[in-house]
């Protein structure tokens, strides 16, 4: 920053969270994951004040507030901007569905005070991208006059930041028509101070964007188009030295489908030779589609970068399900050669499953989670209820058509049912979501899968830790562990408006109340697992285990595993399966 700045813009970035069921702020000592909006957003920002964009005799301060893990002081930043005579502005970043009643919230008080505010995320750009641009509820920006900004803002940052300075930011920028490259462009980051607050100090990037499939549920797409967009290598290695040089090693690639980047391998050759060379132990997790195993060294060059986690989309195991969803890249007669390719590497595996399709009905959720326990090799397994996310062709068709959806968008967080299901009712769908984490983590499996880790190569301790989170966040905490965190911290000032604010001592003794009790039950959890672990390590001919998940992929092509002959459109699978290797001549494997 010059030394000869007069005056400073004040720049406050907040990722905004969302509201539980009883209405508080989600927020923790420390959050699960950190948000990569915010890095992403931050980078650019930080380019933005180092370039003196705003002139020589402006500088730039930027704060970066996320809410899950930080409480947003508003009478602090009122002050501070008061000191600044209001020069600046809100960037309410990264807002999804969920959080866009928190955002409007959050951006209240600053618009009562003149201050400029801006929103930008999924929840606007989705809107602006497939419905118009008066959906879903986006009026209440511009009757705050909260500028609505979609799109990405590489490139488009500095222009706005521009607006503001001269007082004329524009009620809406869209730029959902110009998806801008992210050759050359600024860098996720974020100064390790905020890192530090969620949990194992990892960073985050986006390596690249857009995703070529047309899964009807997704937002994805119609946000970030279907092309893929990526940072060159050499960016890549960037931003790990800067993070590198603060120390952090560990970071969540949040491409949605990695392996669908078209620069994936030059990318996994440069991590390659940082950790192989320069000696940086890089630990990373990736997100990649069903099929990635076909792709020529995908897995080993994965491993060798330091990848230690993959999640992956299986989304259901019921193909007409998958069918239904527009998934039909996903095949079911795949997953177990893929998810053992995973193991052979010793990776952990995250797998997505998403209830409430068509063929869905508590019994089938049921009898699938149970084929799953005993015929695929994945370790984790997050649960989703199916829901019309604004900015998806789903929401869009309801829509369009009238058909009831919630209203309340803070609901619209992938874990509350949001719409109807012609074989379940609501209470029924959202029931057995609850159920599916228990059904799924139940001490015999979580055993089992301790005993398949040890046996694969999978590292036991680091499973042992998810499994504690994934066993306990739903039951517990009732959010995904996705918004999870350590110590759940709560204020009777951060309560939704409209809902009656409690009597601070009846509020703190309920508080003190059940956080004992929750961290009673975690710690039994805890050393439960720590037991199993331990067992599991140390006994004799445990690298031995083994059981029809790990078993390799049988020369019939498994045809006879329930997976394959239990649900309605799986035996459909198989049949293709063969007809398709009869025509060519082909294995059916
Ligand atoms: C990484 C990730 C996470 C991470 C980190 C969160 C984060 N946002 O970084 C974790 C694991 C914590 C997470 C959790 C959840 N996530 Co998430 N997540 C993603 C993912 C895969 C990537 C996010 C990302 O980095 N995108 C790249 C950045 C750069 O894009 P961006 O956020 O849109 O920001 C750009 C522009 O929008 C714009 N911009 C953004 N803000 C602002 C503000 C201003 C003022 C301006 C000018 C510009 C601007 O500039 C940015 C740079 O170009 C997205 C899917 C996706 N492809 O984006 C889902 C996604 C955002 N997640 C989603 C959901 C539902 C969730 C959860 C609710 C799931 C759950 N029940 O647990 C939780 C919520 C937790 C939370 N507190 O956010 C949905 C949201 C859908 C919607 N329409 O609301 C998405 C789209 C995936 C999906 N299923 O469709 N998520
Ligand atoms: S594979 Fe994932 S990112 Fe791609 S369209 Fe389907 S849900 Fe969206």
């Amino acid at each position: 920053m010059s030394a000869t700045s007069e005056r400073r813009f004040q720049l406050v970035l907040i990722k905004p969270s969302h509201y539980d069921d009883d209405g508080y702020v989600i927020r923790w000592w420390r959050a699960m994951t950190p948000s990569n909006s915010l890095a992403a957003v931050y980078g650019i920002a930080a380019d933005c004040a180092e370039r003196q964009v705003l002139g020589l005799d402006v500088a730039i301060d930027i704060e970066v507030i996320d809410e899950t893990n930080t409480r947003v002081d508003v009478p602090a930043l009122l002050s501070r901007f008061g000191r600044h005579n209001g020069f600046g502005l809100v960037a309410l970043v990264g807002v999804q569905s969920n959080q866009y009643p928190r955002a409007l919230d959050i951006a209240r008080p600053f618009r009562a005070s003149g201050i400029a505010v801006a929103i930008g995320g999924f929840h606007v750009s989705g809107c602006l991208s497939m419905l118009d641009s008066h959906a879903v509820d986006l009026d209440l920006c511009r009757e705050m006059g909260v500028t609505i900004f979609a799109g990405e803002a590489e490139g488009r940052f500095e222009s706005m930041l521009a607006d503001t300075t001269a007082g004329r930011l524009a009620p809406v920028y869209n730029y959902m028509k110009e998806l801008p490259g992210l050759d050359a462009m600024p860098v996720p980051f974020l100064p390790k101070r905020y890192i530090e607050r969620t949990l194992g100090a990892s960073a985050s990037f986006d390596a690249g964007r857009g995703c070529p499939y047309q899964c009807s549920f997704c937002t994805i797409i119609n946000v970030q188009g279907r092309k893929s967009r990526y940072r060159s290598a050499d960016d890549v290695e960037h931003l790990v030295r800067l993070n590198w040089a603060q120390g952090v090693r560990k970071f969540f690639i949040t491409d949605d489908n990695f392996a669908r980047n078209k620069e994936w391998e030059a990318t996994f050759d440069r991590l390659i030779e940082l950790r192989e060379k320069d000696g940086i132990p890089l630990g990373l997790m990736i997100q990649v589609d069903a099929l990635c195993h076909k792709i020529p060294n995908f897995m080993e060059k994965a491993k060798r970068a330091g990848v230690n986690k993959v999640f992956i989309g299986l989304e259901n195991i019921n193909p007409d399900n998958l069918a239904a969803a527009k998934k039909r890249q996903n095949k079911i007669t795949e997953y177990r050669a893929m998810l053992l390719a995973w193991k052979k590497q010793g990776i952990l595996t995250i797998g997505g499953y998403i209830l409430g399709f068509p063929a869905d009905t508590p019994e089938t959720i049921k009898r699938d989670i149970a084929i799953i326990k005993e015929e695929l090799p994945i370790d984790l397994l997050e649960f989703f209820c199916l829901t019309p996310l604004p900015g998806s062709e789903d929401h869009q068709t309801l829509w369009k058509s009238g058909i009831e959806m919630e209203k309340d968008l803070n609901k619209y967080d992938v874990e509350h049912v949001c719409t109807a299901h012609s074989r379940m009712g609501k209470e029924e769908w959202q029931r057995i979501y609850h159920e599916a984490w228990l059904l799924y983590y139940s001490p015999k499996h979580m055993k089992t899968l301790l005993r398949r880790a040890r046996a694969s190569g999978v590292p036991v301790g680091n499973l042992a830790k998810y499994l504690l989170t994934f066993s306990t966040t739903d039951r517990l905490e009732h959010v995904h562990p996705l918004q999870g965190g350590i110590f759940r911290l709560k204020h009777p000032s951060e309560r939704r408006p409209g809902l009656s604010r409690e009597s601070p001592s009846a509020f703190w003794l309920r508080f003190g109340w059940e956080s004992f009790s929750k961290h009673s039950i975690l710690l039994a959890a805890a050393a439960r697992l720590l037991f199993w672990q331990a067992v599991v390590t140390y006994s004799p001919g445990a690298g031995e285990y083994k059981d029809q998940a790990l078993a390799p992929v049988s020369n019939d092509g498994d045809e006879t595993l329930d997976l394959l002959t239990k649900t309605t459109g799986s035996r459909a699978a198989v049949a293709h399966i063969k007809k398709i290797a009869g025509l060519t001549g082909a294995r059916a494997t």
